[in-house]
């Protein structure tokens, strides 16, 4: 990396700067340009994908004037760059982002048409990266977003996948899961930066000699060293004029051939090298609350981790030689314990690597390093078996036995004699088998850990983390997600966002309480009624898509109820579910019933391996088929489950929903950003005090939120006094009704065993509490039905809940990270 050869332009600071021009003709030129000089295409032959290439080239071309002058900063002392380590990103598709951030939208909107083409075709085009599996990694997506926005230096680092989150099929009414080949038709927006590569060492032992200095050395000699290679996306800012970046690393060999083997003829043992290698970074794990894992994912995290501290350190040693002032140059944020490794990854890089003492390293790692926990469920709580982590990290596995002597130390002097929080607060389990503990890792290695709700932070200080509170109380703080205004309105909502953006101004894409305003225009009719116009030409272009992809005809003018997130019994799609069977049986009960027509949209990806998940999906398809068909319904109930729930997806689903689906079990969603999403584009709100939804409800006021079920601390007390849902069961007709309508075949063509492993569940078990909240969801579903026939009250509610959003914008968030944690100053704003 440091073999820049010298040349007259290289002397000088900004280097060339061609600045392109972004009106239609220089599009247009740009266009024919790449289509000709990059895909090698004539017009009259070209595909739609040569031309969304040829676009997206001349759009990447006018980001990278930017991107190099952003790149700058890197190098200059004065400033603080935030590394954002992930596993995931789910960024969603780039070139209608690109565009919007760049305010290049009508010139190549244009631009495009005097070729002949609509820019809506080749946005349709791409192939979405879906490099995560939903909120932990979209949440990333947008807190790129935002730090480009807010002008803060920045590096988000994660893996490339080969194969992102499995495309989801539904056959018969199940999941089928099929590869994601996001990139057989190339993908326009990264650069393959091969010089810049590391070593990757794996497995092995470590040996501990003597240096001619009569120090101590420690070698690490492990049976295999791999390379990560940077590739590249740039990420636009909003009109900030800066362009972040996103650096994935893919795996190779370090040699594709084993030369001795291929000299012995062995042709295809020659190639295994380089296939073991490969397979590192190819396939993302598609659980999104992982439990114990395996192998080839602890791979995954201890590779991305080691190039991307390795690459720190590089750029660090340009500013300055001292690697005790590393915190200087970065601070360091965790997205949830996947990259904990980072911790034990610098202090081996620093002590064995850069000859720093332990204690030095320790300070500076320490100060560096922050931990974002994502989640309180105790199966998804990563730890690795002992002997796992040993084969693969036998350095790392020193030293982090070393981190916890000396931590457990500490421990012991602050409660002496308390073997029982001894045990607890270990590095590592010894109770029923050996394990790494990635939690306690990460907090004992960070200055700061935050949850991403004020519910679940508060959660977090009482259970999961109760030790570590105690005993730093400093460290711990809460950041509230947020997602970003770019993406999620201007970009997927234009009708709302012109709307906004004439009765208020345009201000609140970057400072959304300026949204506040729109509260006096809830008393306006015409602007009430333009609002409703945009709501249901959005529910138009959603039911229209609905019909080509599952052939079901819904009608916009009834009322769209959505729940779109993973498939998970803590997420209770199951107690939708029980909801739209009770207005079924209603209805045969008593065919005039007033039943405000409904449109019951589900969407999400279940895990692979989750077996409940995947069932509940066919038992929405199954109970679609039979409602759908129902003569006696006559319309009134439509349920559709919308297959391949992703970013693209969600584009055309939030602004769609009059109202959303937040109906998880208190104290079990950390936040959800999918709430934010939903009532940022006016719908409204029907949930449980759980995550953000707490949030929201105080913001949007409780007048305008459908409020049910039990709260965290009546869940955990009714688990404590001994929870019976058959007694639910049996004391509620219409409970009963529904449950027995699932196991008597009526929605499986007779077959009653089909859902009895559902039914059962629910009946002896019901973890996530689903038939305890089933009476007060469903009152308070009759209070939103009332409330719908008043349509001019929807609609204030719908205005005041977008006006009260402001606090949920991702640029917040990163505000936050940025005082709190970060310690980087806030730049002010970029005058547009
Ligand atoms: N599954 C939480 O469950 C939260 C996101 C982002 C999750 C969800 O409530 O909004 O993270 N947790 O903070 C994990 O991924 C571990 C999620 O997306």
């Amino acid at each position: 990396a440091n073999n820049t050869v010298k040349t007259a332009a290289s002397s000088q600071t900004q280097g060339h700067n061609p600045r392109r021009g972004v009106g239609t003709a220089a599009m247009n030129r740009a266009i024919l340009d790449h289509l000709h000089f990059t895909m090698a295409r004539l017009p009259a032959l070209a595909s739609r994908n040569d031309w969304y290439m040829a676009l997206s080239h001349a759009v990447r071309d006018r980001m990278l004037d930017d991107w190099l002058a952003s790149l700058h900063h890197f190098r200059n002392k004065e400033l603080k760059v935030v590394s954002y380590l992930s596993a995931e990103f789910l960024l969603g598709p780039h070139l209608g982002n690109n565009l919007i951030n760049t305010g290049m939208w009508d010139a190549a909107r244009d631009a495009v048409e005097s070729l002949g083409l609509t820019l809506e075709d080749l946005l349709r085009q791409e192939e979405e990266p879906g490099l995560g599996n939903g909120g932990l990694g979209r949440l990333a997506a947008c807190y790129l977003d935002s730090l480009a926005t807010l002008r803060i230096p920045s590096i988000g680092y994660g893996i490339r996948y080969e194969f992102g989150i499995f495309d989801q099929l539904i056959r018969d009414g199940w999941q089928v899961e099929t590869a994601d080949k996001w990139l057989k038709f190339g993908n326009p927006w990264e650069i393959c930066r091969s010089e810049i590569a590391y070593e990757v060492k794996m497995g092995g032992h470590t040996e501990y000699h003597h240096d001619a200095d009569g120090r101590l050395a420690i070698a690490w000699l492990p049976v295999k060293v791999i390379k990560g290679v940077a590739y590249d996306t740039p990420i636009a800012g909003y009109r900030s004029r800066i362009t972040g970046l996103l650096r994935l690393w893919k795996s190779e060999a370090v040699e594709s051939f084993n030369f001795q083997a291929f000299n012995a003829g062995e042709y295809y043992h020659a190639v295994d090298e380089k296939v073991v290698s490969e397979s590192i970074t190819k396939v993302l794990y598609p659980n999104d609350e992982p439990g114990v894992g395996k192998l080839l994912r602890l791979a995954q995290q201890y590779f991305f981790v080691s190039c991307s501290l390795q690459d720190m350190i590089r750029v660090h040693l340009l500013r300055s030689p001292r690697l005790e002032e590393f915190d200087q140059t970065f601070a360091v944020q965790m997205n949830d314990t996947h990259p904990s490794l980072a911790v034990a990854e610098l202090m081996r890089l620093l002590v064995d690597e850069h000859g720093l003492g332990w204690d030095a390293a320790w300070k500076v790692t320490r100060s560096t390093m922050a931990y974002t926990n994502h989640t309180l469920l105790p199966e998804a709580l990563e730890k690795w078996p002992l002997q796992l982590f040993a084969n693969l990290l036998p350095r790392h596995l020193e030293i982090v036995y070393e981190i916890n002597r000396r931590f457990l130390d500490e421990v012991s002097q602050a409660y002496p004699g308390d073997q029982a929080r001894l045990a607890r607060m270990s590095l590592i389990e010894e109770t029923g088998g050996k394990f790494v503990r990635m939690a306690n890792l990460a907090s004992v290695g960070s200055h700061a850990i935050n949850g991403v709700a004020h519910l679940h932070t508060e959660l977090l200080k009482e259970t999961v983390l109760a030790d570590f509170y105690q005993m730093t109380p400093g460290k711990f703080c809460n950041v509230t997600n947020g997602v970003t205004p770019r993406r999620w309105v201007l970009l997927s909502n234009p009708g709302l966002a012109r709307l906004i953006s004439e009765s208020i101004g345009e201000e609140w894409v970057t400072a959304p309480e300026k949204l506040r305003k729109l509260e006096r225009f809830a008393s306006d009719p015409s602007f009430l009624s333009a609002w409703r116009w945009v709501k249901d030409a959005n529910k138009r272009a959603l039911a229209a898509t609905i019909l080509e992809r599952t052939g079901v005809t819904v009608d916009p003018e009834s009322l769209f109820d959505i729940q779109v997130k993973r498939i998970h019994e803590y997420k209770r799609q199951h107690l939708n579910l029980l909801h739209i069977l009770t207005l079924y049986h209603r209805i045969k009960r008593d065919p005039g019933a007033q039943i405000p027509p409904r449109t019951f949209i589900f969407g999400g990806k279940a895990a692979p391996g989750y077996f409940m998940a995947k069932l509940i999906i066919k038992l929405i398809n199954s109970v679609a088929e039979v409602v759908n068909t129902d003569p006696e319904v006559a319309g009134r109930l439509k349920v559709v489950f919308f297959p391949d729930f992703n970013v693209t997806n969600g584009q055309l689903i939030y602004p769609a929903a009059d109202l959303s689906e937040q109906i998880s079990t208190s104290g079990k969603e950390a936040s959800g950003t999918g709430n934010m999403k939903f009532s940022l584009n006016g719908a409204l709100t029907i949930g449980t005090l759980d995550g953000a939804n707490v949030e929201i409800r105080e913001e949007v006021g409780e007048e305008n939120f459908f409020l049910f079920g039990l709260n965290a601390t009546e869940v955990q007390a009714l688990k404590k006094s001994g929870y019976h849902p058959g007694r639910f069961y049996e004391e509620d007709g219409e409970l009963r009704e529904a449950i027995d309508a699932v196991r008597s075949g009526l929605f499986s063509h007779g077959d009653a065993g089909l859902f009895q492993p559902l039914v059962d569940h629910l009946l002896y078990d019901d973890e996530y509490l689903a038939l305890a909240d089933y009476r007060s969801y469903l009152e308070c579903q009759e209070r939103v039905s009332t409330a719908f026939r008043q349509r001019e009250l929807w609609s204030v509610k719908s205005v005041l809940n977008v006006a009260r959003m402001g606090k949920f914008s991702s640029d917040r968030s990163i505000r936050e990270y940025c005082e709190k944690i970060w310690k980087v100053p806030i730049r002010p704003p970029f005058p547009h």
